[in-house]
C-alpha cells in the first residue's frame, strides 16, 4: 500500500470563540485546515478506501460552529481527533484566528494539534460468573469506542489462579489495537469496563469479574502514580504471555529489548 495525505485548507464559518467576555458578543472567521495521513493513497480508484474530503469538511465546519469556547486549541484537538477516529489514520488540523484581539499588527495565529494512533495491547481476565460474557462486552465495548481501531483478540483460555488470592478459574485473553487514547485515557477506559461488568475491589489479586490491563502503549515505559507499563510481572505469566503470542509474538518488550515469543519461550523453559 502507497502512504500519502489528504489535505483540506480553509474551511472558515464565523463564530465567537474567545476567552474575552468581548470575544463573545460578536462574530470572526474561524479557519481549519486539515491534513489525514492515510496508508492507502493509491486507492484503486474508490472513495471508500480513501478519506473523504467532503465528510471532512463537513466535519471541520460543525467543531468550527460548535458553542463557543475559550481556546482555538481546543477546537484544533477536537477536529483532529475526530477526523482520525473517522477515518482510522492519523491527522494534523490546524486552527486559525485572524482577526485575534492583539495590540499589534498580524497577519494571523493559528494552533495545530495532531492526534495519532498507538497501537496497545491489552489484558483481560475474568474469574467470577459469566466470564466469558464479561470478555466478550470488554471486547464488544473496546470495538464500539471509536477511538480505537482494528481491534484483534485472541483465544479465550482457561488458567490456574496465579499470585495465591484468586481461588476460582480464570478466563484469559489478550488483544491488540490501534487507539487515539492518551495512555491516562486507556486507563480510564480499562477502569469503566471493569466496573461496567460489576467489579468490586476486595482484595489486591483477588476474585474478579473482569480485570483489564494495560500490558504494552506502544514502545513506551511509563511509571507514575496508578500506571504502570508496560505492567508488571507480565514476562513470569503464562495466562498474559500465551494469549498474546498468539497475536502479537513480534511486539518487543521496551525494557528487556526481547519479542513477546522469546519472553513466552523463556518462560516455558523456566518452568519446565
Ligand atoms: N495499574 C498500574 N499499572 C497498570 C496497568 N498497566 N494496567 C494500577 C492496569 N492497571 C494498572 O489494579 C490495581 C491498580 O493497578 C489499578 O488501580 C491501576 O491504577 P487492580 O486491577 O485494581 O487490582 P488487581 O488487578 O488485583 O492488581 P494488579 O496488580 O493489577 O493484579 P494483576 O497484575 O492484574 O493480577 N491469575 C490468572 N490465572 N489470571 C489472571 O488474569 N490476574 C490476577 C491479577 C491475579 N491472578 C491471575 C490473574
Ligand atoms: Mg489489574
Amino acid at each position: 500500500m502507497m502512504k500519502g495525505t489528504v489535505n483540506i485548507k480553509g474551511v472558515t464559518v464565523n463564530a465567537s470563540h474567545g476567552a474575552y467576555g468581548f470575544e463573545r458578543e460578536e462574530v470572526h472567521p474561524f479557519t481549519a485546515d486539515a491534513v489525514l495521513y492515510t496508508e492507502d493513497i493509491d486507492c484503486g480508484d474508490e472513495l471508500a478506501r480513501t478519506c473523504d474530503y467532503g465528510k471532512a469538511a463537513d466535519i471541520m465546519a460543525e467543531e468550527l460552529s460548535a458553542p463557543s469556547v475559550n481556546l482555538i486549541e481546543t477546537l484544533a484537538a477536537r477536529i483532529a481527533k475526530r477526523l482520525a477516529a473517522e477515518f482510522g489514520c492519523d491527522c494534523s488540523a490546524t486552527v486559525h484566528k485572524p482577526e485575534a484581539p492583539l495590540k499589534v499588527r498580524f497577519s494571523d495565529v493559528s494552533v495545530t494539534a495532531h492526534a495519532r494512533f498507538t497501537r496497545v495491547c491489552l489484558g483481560l481476565g475474568s474469574n467470577m460468573g459469566d466470564r466469558k460474557g464479561y470478555l466478550d462486552g470488554a471486547v464488544a465495548a473496546i470495538t464500539a469506542d471509536k477511538d480505537n481501531r482494528d481491534v484483534r483478540v485472541s483465544s479465550y483460555i482457561a488458567t490456574a489462579p496465579y499470585g495465591g488470592a484468586a481461588k476460582g478459574e480464570f478466563l484469559n485473553a489478550c488483544l491488540v489495537m490501534r487507539t487515539l487514547k492518551s495512555p491516562s485515557g486507556l486507563l480510564s477506559m480499562c477502569a469503566a469496563l471493569e466496573s461496567t461488568a460489576g467489579r468490586v475491589r476486595r482484595q489486591r489479586w483477588g476474585d474478579r469479574t473482569l480485570d483489564a490491563d494495560i500490558l504494552f502503549y506502544g514502545g513506551e515505559i511509563i511509571d507514575v502514580p496508578g500506571l504502570t507499563v508496560p505492567h508488571t510481572d507480565m514476562c513470569n505469566r503464562g495466562f498474559v504471555l500465551g494469549p498474546l503470542c498468539e497475536i502479537a509474538p513480534g511486539t518487543v518488550h521496551p525494557v528487556y529489548g526481547k519479542t513477546v515469543a522469546d519472553l513466552y519461550a523463556e518462560l516455558k523453559r523456566r518452568e519446565k
